[in-house]
């Protein structure tokens, strides 16, 4: 196998919404280059990049997988990644190790949710961008009405490179705007292309087409604007030069025509990417210096060693597989480097370049490769290793905070143990689920983005490791709070025979501003409370909001001062006046005007505007605050604020209301007071999980 220099690689993430096409792409592309013997279907579980049963049982891709093929003599790195709001943070890390990327739309659909979401992610890395209309051949698919999706919810500067020929079922081949070449693809799926005349029916719009984009290209670049004006066009030479620079510096944003089921364009694609994305020697890779200020490293193969593990994934068989990136240097087989993250040394062993599940062994990884390695000890996603001589460190990955939690039950028994180190394999991999245990119900919650992120983590807990088990109704994160100040009293007595017990104090407890947590402050004057028994005061009383009072959930958002008490020469001890903290709260309670708080989150939704009318009457009925509502073309974005609570069922209420076109996406955003209707449901059932309750008439 090939070892490849900087000049010659092109590393590219295909990213945009789920269903766009952008996994049948990449098969497409690596078919139609020879990098596959034959054309993976996502429909048939046969693609390179959709391997994992559990991506293949699904038909959507669930973690971003590598492949790579040549073209004109380049090789091209390919991440296939999720469209799949759940599972977005593993496109975003993947945009920071490539140097440009293929956003895929749906011809039918336009610009969806994710789509836009993950291209403000680009924007903000000033990452070049190509955009392929995908799913031409589709009923209702329209090239020009994509084009103006485009334009009106990503950038003025996506322009039309190819103009399609036929639409929808006749969808049979494309116009190079640059070349004025047309080519019609074979309708036997083998991507074989054919030159012919541009036909006289679409030489208009060509034309039309092909002027909007000599001005785009010239509006990107002063000195071809000066020549523009004085010919009155570009050269065909001027016209590609132009184009390259402003995808380079990310001022232009090509667009291709596509299907990637039928095969269509598929080369002109591969072309592209090949021709015109940046290499990594023309885009030196952010970082941070030794002194904390952002700098750039050149993808040097004789520089000191910088290599970045953008991806980690765990395989039942092989363990431990991690993505990289050598960002300066050369990696080599078989070598020790230093994992600079962990101050530990690590043993590299085999590296292999991946074409999917597909491992082929290399000798070395130069400087603006991508591949992989097994079996790294103590190396996680984000890691950086090399050369601590290298002064250069590079912003660690960032993942979401879980918004969703289930508890799970092991379905046999004893086998929590390999829950836990299961578990602990996946969060490798996916570093957005968390895994705790209630500290009161001792129920093991499992938490996620989502419904389908956590019921993907459960199915391959259960086909990787054979671990099953059941989940259990989500669980919200409800707190407690009070709304009243009050003075209060605890004091723990008992001094019957031998050595006794004696501890009390005296508290003012009152409400703090959301997001304040509990402060504890001590404002005891001449040794009412000896200073060595208050840690204790604050410990009881540290643990007594931290059990709740109405439903079990932890207090939030108040003040506790001690303020006075009394002690006893011989019976005091720590034990005491932590029982008297615990007292305090209790009784603080009783007239502090306890409530609960529920979390609220910031939902987004996005689907054709017909279903605008339905879609906002339903948030209503989950008791949503509409906080706004904007127009993208022929989709309606609603913002709104619902409690948590009333989201656990969206997912399927969207699928069916819209007929699966819209989309959503949430996160936490505040706490507030649960109506005091909905209180009695929430106290019974966390009585119902064994939760400590306290009644009114305690
Ligand atoms: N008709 C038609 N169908 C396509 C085309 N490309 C993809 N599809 C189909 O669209 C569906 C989704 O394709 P995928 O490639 O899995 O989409 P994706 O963007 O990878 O989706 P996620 O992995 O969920 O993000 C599959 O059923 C494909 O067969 C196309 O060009 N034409
Ligand atoms: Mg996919």
């Amino acid at each position: 196998m090939q070892v490849f220099d900087a000049a010659d690689i092109r590393n590219v993430a295909l990213v945009g919404h789920s269903g766009s096409g952008k996994t049948q792409l990449a098969s497409a592309l690596l078919f139609d280059t020879g990098a596959t013997p034959r054309l993976g279907k996502v429909d048939e579980g046969t693609t390179v990049t959709d391997y994992d049963e559990e991506s293949i049982a699904r038909k959507h891709t669930l973690s971003s997988s590598l492949a790579w093929f040549e073209y004109h003599k380049h090789k091209v790195n390919l991440i296939d990644t999720p469209g799949m709001g759940n599972f977005l943070s593993d496109a975003r890390a993947a945009l920071r190790v490539v140097e440009a990327a293929v956003v895929v739309v749906d011809g039918v659909a336009g610009v969806q949710v994710a789509t836009e979401q993950i291209w403000e992610t680009a924007q903000q890395l000033n990452l070049p961008r190509l955009v392929v209309v995908n799913r031409l051949d589709r009923e209702r698919a329209s090239f020009a009405r994509t084009i103006e999706s485009l334009h009106t919810t990503l950038s003025r500067s996506a322009v039309a490179v190819q103009w399609p020929l036929g639409s929808e079922d006749d969808f049979h081949g494309v116009v190079d705007l640059v070349t004025m070449q047309a080519w019609t693809f074979a309708t036997d799926g083998s991507g074989t292309a054919t030159e012919i005349p541009v036909p006289a029916d679409v030489a208009a719009e060509v034309e039309a087409a092909r002027t909007a984009l000599i001005e785009a290209v010239a509006e990107a670049d002063e000195a071809l604007m000066e020549r523009f004006f004085d010919q009155g066009t570009l050269t065909q030479e001027e016209l590609l030069r132009g184009l390259a620079l402003g995808i380079r510096n990310s001022h232009l944003f090509p667009v291709y025509c596509m299907s990637a089921l039928k095969n269509i364009g598929g080369t002109l694609v591969a072309g592209a990417i090949a021709d015109l994305v940046p290499s990594p020697v023309d885009r030196p890779f952010p970082g941070v210096g030794p002194d904390g200020a952002p700098i750039t490293r050149e993808a040097d193969l004789k520089a000191p060693l910088v290599v970045w593990v953008f991806k980690t994934i765990a395989d039942q068989f092989a363990g431990r597989i991690s993505l990289f990136r050598v960002i300066s240097g050369t990696l080599k087989s078989d070598s020790t480097v230093q994992n600079l993250t962990r101050q530990a040394p690590e043993r590299v062993g085999h590296l292999v370049v991946l074409e999917g599940k597909t491992q082929m062994q290399v000798p070395e990884v130069h400087a603006g490769d991508l591949a992989a390695v097994a079996k790294l000890k103590d190396t996680h996603s984000g890691d950086v290793l090399g050369d601590p001589k290298s002064g250069f460190t590079i912003q660690p990955l960032s993942f979401p905070e879980p918004v969703l939690s289930y508890a799970i039950v092991p379905k046999t028994r004893g086998d929590e143990d390999k829950i836990s180190t299961s578990i602990h394999r996946l969060q490798d991999e996916d570093p957005s689920i968390g895994y705790t245990r209630d500290e009161q119900t001792h129920d093991l919650l499992l938490s996620g983005q989502g419904q389908m992120h956590i019921e993907v983590t459960v199915a391959k807990l259960r086909r990787r490791f054979g671990v099953e088990v059941e989940l259990k109704p989500p669980h919200i994160p409800y707190r407690e709070t009070i709304a009243l100040p009050t003075e209060a009293h605890g004091r723990h007595k008992k001094q019957t025979g031998g050595h006794g017990q004696f501890g009390d104090c005296k508290v003012r407890v009152e409400p703090l501003p959301p997001g304040s947590g509990v402060v504890f402050e001590d404002d005891i004057f001449g040794g009412s409370i000896p200073r060595q028994f208050v840690p204790a005061v604050e410990k009881g009383v540290r643990e007594a909001c931290g059990r709740g009072y109405l439903a079990g959930y932890p207090m939030v958002d108040l003040k506790v001062t001690v303020f006075d008490g009394s002690y006893h020469d011989v019976d005091s001890n720590e034990m005491s006046f932590k029982m008297a903290g615990r007292l305090a709260i209790r009784d603080a309670m009783t007239r502090a005007k306890p409530t609960l708080l529920e979390p609220v989150m910031t939902v987004e939704v996005y689907a054709p505007s017909d279903f605008a009318g339905d879609l906002m009457g339903d948030l209503n009925g989950r008791r949503g605050q509409i906080a706004g509502m904007d127009t993208r073309g022929s989709n309606t974005v609603i913002r709104a604020h619902v409690p948590m609570a009333e989201m656990l069922t969206y997912e399927q209420t969207l699928t069916a209301t819209t007929g699966g076109r819209g989309g959503y996406h949430m996160e936490f955003h505040h706490y507030a007071e649960v109506p005091a209707h909905l209180h009695g449901k929430i106290v019974a059932a966390a009585q119902a999980e064994g939760k400590q309750v306290h009644h009114e008439d305690d």
